[in-house]
């Protein structure tokens, strides 16, 4: 059986899922696609050379009865309401992130999933499908390093046009919240922002880069440099210090090149390029897991999570303190 797959949003995103799962993935077919504009859903359509319906709304792509479950890869602020809608209709939803931009969104989201009675959604947090995080973890789960008492990452972009404000925190960030109290299993306690001499290389107006510290439950500290105009390239990285010795996220496979008394190797520019093979994985799953009636991956509650931990560290950059980040017990549903 092929699942039908309805895709709400056909911009730069939903076009590169449309792409995997009709080239490269099994088990689904984009039998539906909806964008507010029509002739970038049409596009699509073409491009892909698929047997797709364009719907003009996209509730209504959601209630289709030739559509088996959706994926939401719209603007941030449209995806409470067809996520809602998603589970109004009782089917499977894949939402890119942010599950909804503000917590009480997202909460909105989980109750309604709770009052459904099925777990019904997954949130797009790709890097717990990424093969060097997973061997982190399985270094972790293994006691292979003892307790992690430390975590030092970084997450660096050459650039990051059409950012502003806060979204180093509230766009990128997000992915280290997710994954590092996946790789974890703790929960944040607090957090804290540290803002170091800025760039001259970026629109003036903009705080890049930031450090941001994170507290867990159990005490483990985390410090985050987020640095979203870095240069030289797209550089994602991990270090946990254990009670008896340390462990890094694996490097991208490249070649190193030694001639003309130098040595050098290539570094990934690019973020759809490190994480390509994890946005693959994390879709075959869903897919899979879809068409077993099950829903394994980031829940609407590691969504409401991930908000309310981008919440407390924009407070907290503009108010220089640590900041609770207070979060109620996972409820059973998604324990
Ligand atoms: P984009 O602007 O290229 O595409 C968004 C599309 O949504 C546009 O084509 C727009 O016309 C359409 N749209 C807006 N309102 C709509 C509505 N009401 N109904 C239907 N379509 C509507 O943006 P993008 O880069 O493709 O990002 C889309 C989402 O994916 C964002 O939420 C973003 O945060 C997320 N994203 C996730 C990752 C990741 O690493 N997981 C990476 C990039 C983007
Ligand atoms: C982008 O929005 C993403 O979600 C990417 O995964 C992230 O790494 C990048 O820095 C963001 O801008």
């Amino acid at each position: 059986m092929s699942l039908r797959v309805g895709v709400i949003g056909t911009g730069a995103i939903g076009r590169v899922h449309i792409e995997r799962i009709t080239n490269r993935l099994t088990g689904a077919a984009i039998v539906a696609v909806n964008d507010v504009s029509r002739s970038l859903a049409e596009k699509a359509v073409q491009d892909f050379g698929i047997n797709a319906e364009v719907f003009t709304s996209g509730v209504d792509l959601i209630r289709s009865d030739s559509v088996d479950a959706v994926i939401v890869a719209s603007w941030g602020p449209t995806h409470e309401e067809f996520v809602l809608a998603a589970i109004a209709a009782g089917k499977p939803v894949f939402c890119e992130k942010p599950l909804a931009v503000t917590a009480g969104g997202c909460k909105a989201i989980v109750e309604a999933e709770m009052a459904a009675g099925r777990k019904l959604v997954q949130v797009g947090f790709m890097r717990r499908y990424d093969l060097a995080y997973r061997q982190l973890k399985d270094v972790i789960v293994n006691n292979r390093i003892g307790a992690p008492l430390t975590l030092n990452c970084a997450h660096r972009a050459p650039a990051a046009p059409g950012f502003a404000g806060d979204m180093a925190i509230t766009d990128s960030c997000v992915h280290e919240f997710d994954v590092l109290r996946w790789l974890l299993a703790d929960d944040y306690v607090s957090a804290q922002v540290i803002l170091p001499r800025k760039t001259s290389l970026c629109d003036e107006q903009l705080q890049d880069p930031h450090v941001i510290q994170l507290r867990t439950r159990s005490g483990v500290h985390i410090s985050i440099e987020s640095f979203v105009n870095a240069q030289y390239g797209y550089d994602i990285r991990c270090q946990v210090t254990g009670e008896t010795g340390i462990a890094h996220l694996a490097q991208p496979i490249s070649v190193t090149l030694q001639t003309a008394a130098t040595e050098q190797s290539a570094i990934i520019v690019d973020w759809q390029e490190r994480f390509v093979d994890a946005f693959d994985r994390e879709f075959q799953c869903w897919i899979n897991d879809t068409l077993k009636g099950e829903m394994n991956g980031p829940s609407a509650w590691d969504g409401y999570v991930v908000a309310v931990t981008a919440d407390a560290c924009v407070k907290a950059k503009y108010s220089g303190l640590i900041e609770a980040i207070s979060l109620p017990e996972t409820p059973a549903f998604y324990a």
